[in-house]
């Protein structure tokens, strides 16, 4: 450790902080922009391009960023000297002088950064107008927008992208006032192998990306009296929303999400998780069967479109290792449009499908061709958390007041295994409760797989099955499903089974989800939620869901069967 003096406090910190590391560590609160920082996730943008950080240093003649300087022995810091906050303010100033000052409209108005920052350091004017950047939009995709001119050159989009996902699609073009951030040529995004994992999204600090807005499509449905309009909510809605209502993160708000739902006009309430279970007992069979008939190992799981779009970029030679399994969203709206319409006496054209995600990626996913049956596609409209909350609040509905409510029946009985799919290693833990006891035929004692649980990138566990070791692989975003991706092309890989989720943490740090402005503890809590939600649950396994055997038993006939095949199961691109 070195002793150094920030603001006069001595304190002791690693030598290998930067000034930003130790003044956080000191208490002293140091505004940045451009930086960000999820050390347990291993993300950190040290672009040091927005010089809102700047500080003295004694003895040195110029200001410089705390987020990019090394601390040394002795060093002499003061970071509130009216040098140092002229020079922030200015920097700002600098950034709005080509920034549009649309806020009042702007999709991110009162969850901007740059906004916050510009409000922190009372700046009242724009100083220094003239030439403005002016870039058309792109709104090419079915997942994300990207708006140029709000872009301020932080680059943390290019390391999520860069060294996060390693898909390698945005980067800074040009130089001078000419430099933009975006795809090769600057090519519209659905021409790129964008996977639309959203992380881009969930830590731009502006408007320059954002989901492409679904909600008038929604309202639309609602108010139009030919529609049958049922909606599901994912696995990671219930622990994060709560966060855009002022409630502190790991909230679990599931019957007021229920209850909010129905208030805003929903014929039917659903939840995914009767999906996730769905694909329990789907994936689970496929797992054993290619067990046991000598099938293509490891079987990767497939409900997350980023990761499948993923594979089918970047990997083609291996398209074969995903489950077959139809996402859960998508499994549920199949139910929806068959099993559902068929037992309410309902055109399956009148239901109008709605699915409340985490996600942005699975906007494009609901338009795939290989999910669709008879060419309908059985998800009509997807929207994220955030887009959700904006509906509760457009539509007056006090969420902290509403009185929890339930899932409609049947269709809406869930297990604690469907929830946890939610979160990074959940999906295969909820796949091996059920697989474990198919194997087996003995009832297992700890439903809890522990060892497949935490936010390490890439983790694993063997779980003793009939005398032999079902070895599991797990990863969260690409750059580490790479790694295992590399492992299986070479013929190295040791894993019956692999989970893959794009995004770090898995759902819960989905690019829909509420922004967690660099503080990665508001998706630990999140995952935390998901467990408790899950040991609160009766039922823990998806095979000992009552309403799930019954669709099973009423319509579906065997998992796996032939029914099952032909609704819940799709094929990739190669
Ligand atoms: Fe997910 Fe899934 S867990 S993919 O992250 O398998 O989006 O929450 O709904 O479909 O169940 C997302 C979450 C979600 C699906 C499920
Ligand atoms: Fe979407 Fe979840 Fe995959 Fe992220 S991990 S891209 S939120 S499905």
């Amino acid at each position: 450790k070195v002793k150094i003096k920030i603001n006069e406090t001595e304190v002791k910190v690693p030598r290998e902080y930067t000034v930003l590391d130790a003044a956080k560590e000191a208490g002293v609160m140091i505004p940045t922009l451009c930086h960000l920082d999820l050390h347990d996730l291993k993300f950190v943008n040290r672009t040091a391009s927005c010089r809102v950080c700047m500080v003295e240093v004694e003895g040195q003649p110029n200001l410089a960023p705390a987020c990019a300087t090394p601390i040394r022995d002795g060093m002499v810091i003061k970071t509130d000297t009216l040098k140092a906050i002229t020079a922030r303010r200015m920097a700002v100033e600098f950034l709005l002088s080509n920034h549009p000052t649309d806020c009042l409209i702007c999709p991110k108005n009162l969850h901007c950064e740059l906004q916050e920052l510009a409000q922190r350091l009372s700046v009242r004017e724009i100083k220094y107008t003239g030439t403005a950047m002016t870039t058309h939009l792109d709104t090419s995709s079915q997942s994300l927008v990207r708006n140029q001119n709000k872009c301020i050159l932080c680059r943390r989009c290019e390391t999520a992208c860069n060294e996060i996902q390693t898909c390698g699609i945005l980067s800074a073009l040009n130089r001078g006032f000419e430099t933009i951030v975006g795809p090769a040529f600057n090519l519209p995004m659905v021409h790129t192998s964008c996977t639309y994992c959203g992380q881009c999204v969930a830590v731009c600090p502006t408007a320059a990306l954002t989901e492409v807005n679904h909600v008038p499509k929604v309202w639309e449905a609602l108010n139009d009296p030919e529609k049958f309009v049922v909606v599901q909510t994912a696995p990671a809605i219930r622990v994060a929303i709560g966060e855009l209502f002022n409630m502190p993160a790991g909230s679990i708000v599931t019957g007021k999400l229920v209850a909010a739902l129905r208030k805003l006009g929903f014929d039917r309430v659903f939840d995914t998780d009767f999906g996730a279970d769905l694909t329990v007992m789907e994936e689970a069979k496929e797992l054993i069967h290619r067990i046991e008939h000598g099938g293509r190992l490891p079987m990767l799981t497939s409900c997350c479109p980023a990761w499948v779009s993923f594979i089918e970029h970047q990997f083609p030679d291996l398209v074969d290792v995903p489950s077959t399994c139809k996402s859960p969203h998508i499994m549920f709206g199949t139910i929806a449009n068959t099993f559902l319409a068929k037992k309410l006496n309902i055109e399956p054209s009148k239901v109008t499908v709605v699915s409340i995600m985490p996600c942005i990626a699975k906007k494009a996913e609901a338009a795939r061709t290989e999910l669709s049956i008879d060419d309908v596609n059985n998800v009509d409209i997807v929207i994220t958390t955030r887009e959700l909350a904006a509906m509760i609040k457009e539509a007056g509905i006090d969420f902290d007041k509403l009185q929890d409510e339930d899932f409609d029946h049947p269709l809406g009985e869930t297990s604690g295994a469907s929830v946890i799919f939610g979160t990074t290693g959940g999906v295969i833990e909820a796949t091996m409760r059920t697989a474990y006891e198919w194997l087996t035929g003995e009832e297992l004692k700890k439903v809890e797989f522990k060892q497949l649980r935490g936010l390490e990138g890439i983790r694993e566990a063997a779980i003793p099955i009939n005398g032999e070791e079902i070895r599991i692989g797990i990863a969260h975003g690409l750059g580490n499903a790479r790694q295992l991706l590399e492992e299986i092309r070479s013929g190295k890989s040791k894993y019956h089974a692999i989970e893959i989720m794009a995004c770090p943490g898995g759902c819960i740090g989905g690019g829909g989800q509420p922004f967690h402005h660099g503080n990665e503890d508001v998706i630990k809590k999140r995952q935390e939620a998901l467990y408790k939600e899950d040991k609160n649950k009766k039922v823990r396994q998806s095979h000992k869901n009552k309403e799930i055997l019954e669709l099973y038993e009423n319509y579906l006939g065997q998992p796996y069967g032939k029914l099952a095949h032909e609704l819940l199961h799709t094929r990739y691109r190669p």
